[in-house]
């Protein structure tokens, strides 16, 4: 049995009712094809999240970390190509906390790249319907903060990490002016779900073809 543990955040901001947060609870003891995803939710402040980050992973012992989060605004769920050493946040977080152009590690290296077979879960989600996208950046907030920290906490051993972010839910669109690109909080939760058993189980190198962007 391979172990994944799926972190969510909490609330934040507008998100009272944060989606990956609530897909994590829904996954949490989750078995299927030789898969047990462990579902964690995670506050989203920046001096919160290296300790239940580290604490998760010490319980769980997973083989792989996937990280998710929500952005408001993106339209369709995506595989977060890469971590950067960089917290510039345009918003407080939970504790009132808003670092700029701060570090995530002082002692850490300048970025680091997923260690998911980010390809490889976009191919399934695409088999299955799901209209994901590799992403190229995954910003200066909480998300990437933690994705760096779950590469750092990792960098020496054979555990997969890496960042999947997904767009607003349905439910959560209609209770805004204008509303946000969203998609079905079931969809949101197959796509997270999907990139977590394709994470644990794809052997070997990861797909290639083309998932670049110009810009
Ligand atoms: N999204 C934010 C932080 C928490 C979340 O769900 C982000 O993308 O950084």
């Amino acid at each position: 049995m391979k172990h994944v543990l799926v972190t969510g955040f909490g609330a934040y901001a507008e998100e009272s009712q944060n989606p990956s947060g609530l897909i994590a609870e829904r996954l949490d003891g989750h078995v299927g094809e030789g898969v047990q995803i462990h579902g964690r939710v995670l506050a989203v402040g920046t001096n919160l999240v290296e300790p239940a980050l580290a604490a998760a992973i010490e319980e769980v012992a997973p083989d792989v970390v996937v990280i998710t989060g929500v952005t408001p605004g993106r339209a369709a769920p995506a595989v977060e190509r890469v971590a950067i050493n960089v917290r510039d946040f345009p918003i407080v977080d939970v504790e009132g906390h808003m670092p700029i152009d701060e570090p995530v590690a002082a002692d850490g290296p300048p970025a680091y790249f997923s260690t998911l077979p980010t390809k490889a879960i976009l191919a399934r989600w695409r088999e299955d319907g799901i209209p994901g996208y590799l992403s190229n950046t995954a910003g200066t907030y909480v998300c990437n903060q933690t994705f760096y920290l779950a590469r750092h906490l990792t960098r020496s051993t054979t555990i997969r990490a890496g960042l999947v972010h997904i767009p607003s839910s349905t439910a959560n669109a209609v209770a805004s002016l204008p509303p946000p690109p969203a998609l079905p909080l079931d969809v949101l939760e197959r796509a997270v779900r999907l990139a977590a058993l394709v994470a644990a189980t794809h052997d070997g190198a990861d797909l290639r073809f083309s998932a670049g962007a110009t810009s």
